[in-house]
């Protein structure tokens, strides 16, 4: 089943919305299959952000990223990273849809409390970032004969 990382960022985490954000996530019928809590280092951010390295704001992004705990997740179930995608919403609040978490939950973009890869490769590279092989569990779920055809 398709895997993807998925992260609430620490605005999530210091409002209030691990809650409400994992809720949305469980109730769309996706699995969570790693879970952390912890305060990210600054090397993994800048390995996981490499591709903004020479963006302007590359700089307050890893210290946004890194101020505080974070929540680290694998999230998996078909067509995981489309979806978290959408379940997330634009980049940029003020074009995310209501319905979204960050179309519901936040302001601007420089904080907007969750992450999700936006690939496949994206996906893999991620989650090996933050991840050991041994702590992504492979368990089954109950719901799967009712979510999938
Ligand atoms: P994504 O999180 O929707 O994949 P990306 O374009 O990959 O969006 O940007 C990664 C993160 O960098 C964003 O979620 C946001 O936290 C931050 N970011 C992107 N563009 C800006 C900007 O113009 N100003 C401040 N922060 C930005
Ligand atoms: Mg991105």
């Amino acid at each position: 089943m398709e895997q993807t990382y998925v992260m609430i960022k620490p605005d999530g985490v210091q409002r209030g919305l691990i809650g409400e954000i994992i809720l949305r996530i469980e109730r769309k019928g996706l699995k969570v299959a790693a879970m952390r809590m912890s305060v990210m280092d600054k090397n993994s951010a800048k390995e996981h952000y490499k591709e903004h390295s020479e963006r302007p704001f590359f700089h307050s992004l890893i210290e946004y990223v890194t101020s505080g705990p974070s929540v680290s997740m694998v999230i998996e179930g078909k067509n995981s990273i489309a979806l978290m995608r959408s379940i997330n919403g634009a980049t940029n609040p003020v074009n995310a849809l209501p319905g979204t978490i960050r179309g519901d939950l936040a302001v601007e973009t420089g904080r907007n409390i969750v992450h999700a890869s936006d690939s496949s490769e994206a996906a893999k590279r991620e989650i090996s970032i933050h991840f050991k092989d041994t702590e992504v569990t492979g368990y089954k779920k109950i719901d799967e004969a009712w979510l999938y055809e």
